[in-house]
């Protein structure tokens, strides 16, 4: 069954169900409808036992590697993402202020009026968390330590934006509401627990701060004003529900791979490949 023809994905008897989450009841009123939008933080990957690991001190350096380097795939297909909702989106408008998300990631060299304006942008600064954890340059952006499940995860996301109407995935991005918190979260935890990483590697948590405060308040304004009707809006809690679970799956992934405390990696698979052939 293809993703368009998925069923609403916010089953009747969710636990945040209500009686007005039933068929055919009334659209709800858009402070209900961003309430049950925020409904679904509690599934979102703060949570995780990896991610719990992580900002409690509980990691191994080698683990912190592995997630930086796994999550350098998904910081590089965020652009790429962004760049597929503005090419299926019709509205200038949208597109003028959804760029800045593509820049904010990319970087730009830009000549402006009062002088030149240049930043990094966030894919250099993750590089710069990378090598802050003690990873080459060269290790992060060649992928060697990216796992299958984590690819597939970070690919699924880009295809459903390429796919699915530009609304849709500004929908999807709205995991965003809850990204705030666990940026906060490693600025306020990894110097005390991981005093061997340079703070000057967290660069990327402190910027995602404010940017993510501006990406939610676009995408929620857009989202609440899209998806009018009932079956609508419960195609939106499913779209989110899409979201959260790419960010999940990915770390259940990197715990495969990397262990949680109490409980061992699975061992590589034997022939993992050695970078010799190209992606499929
Ligand atoms: O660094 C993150 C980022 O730039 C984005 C863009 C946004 C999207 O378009 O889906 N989501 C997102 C997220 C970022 N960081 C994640 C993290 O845990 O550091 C959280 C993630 C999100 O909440 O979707």
């Amino acid at each position: 069954m293809s993703n368009d023809e998925q069923p609403d994905r916010a089953p009747d008897d969710a636990p945040d169900a209500a009686p007005d989450d039933v068929p055919g009841h009334a659209p709800w009123d858009a402070a209900t409808f961003e309430t049950r939008l925020r409904e679904r933080g509690k599934a979102y990957h703060i949570h995780h036992p990896f991610n719990v690991m992580l900002n409690t001190g509980g990691a191994s350096a080698e683990q912190i590697r592995g997630w930086v380097a796994n999550r350098f795939y998904y910081q590089v297909a965020i652009p790429i993402k962004d760049a597929a909702v503005m090419a299926n989106c019709d509205d200038r408008a949208v597109r003028r202020e959804w760029v800045k998300r593509l820049l904010d990631h990319d970087g730009y060299d830009l000549d402006g009026p009062e002088g030149r304006i240049s930043d990094e942008g966030g894919i250099e600064a993750w590089i710069r968390l990378g090598e802050a954890v003690g990873l080459s340059r060269e290790e992060i952006t060649d992928l060697r330590h990216v796992v299958p499940g984590v690819r597939f995860c970070v690919d699924a996301y880009v295809d459903f934006a390429r796919r699915r109407p530009w609304q849709d995935s500004v929908c999807a991005s709205l995991t965003e509401l809850f990204a705030p918190a666990i940026h906060r979260q490693r600025l306020a935890t990894w110097p005390e627990h991981y005093p061997w990483i340079d703070q000057a590697g967290l660069v990327y948590f402190r910027n995602r701060v404010s940017q993510a405060r501006r990406d939610v308040d676009h995408g929620l304004a857009i989202t609440l004003a899209h998806f009018r009707t009932a079956p609508e809006q419960r195609r939106a809690l499913g779209i989110l529900d899409f979201k959260l679970d790419v960010l999940w799956q990915m770390n259940d992934a990197m715990a495969a791979a990397y262990g949680l405390p109490g409980r061992a990696a699975l061992p590589p698979r034997d022939g993992a490949r050695d970078g010799a052939g190209e992606r499929a």
